[in-house]
């Protein structure tokens, strides 16, 4: 389940944006490489895995903890 929604986002803010770059790259809006809750929260189901996702609890994702899911 958690999967098959992760698969579905990127394919949502294409088709909204027209950009093609990577979802970790949209939501990077600072481009530190990192996505603070703030950049995660335009993606509901990101935002609602963000503490699952961030395994070391510094309240930043990278992008390892990103493709981790
Ligand atoms: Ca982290």
């Amino acid at each position: 389940m958690l999967l098959v929604v992760l698969l579905f986002i990127p394919a949502v803010i294409l088709h909204a944006t027209g950009q093609t770059l990577p979802l970790f790259d949209q939501l990077d809006v600072d481009r530190n490489g990192l996505l603070n809750k703030d950049e995660a929260s335009k993606v509901k189901a990101l935002i609602a895995m963000f503490d699952e996702l961030d395994v070391n609890g510094d309240q930043y994702l990278s992008l390892s903890e990103f493709e981790a899911q």
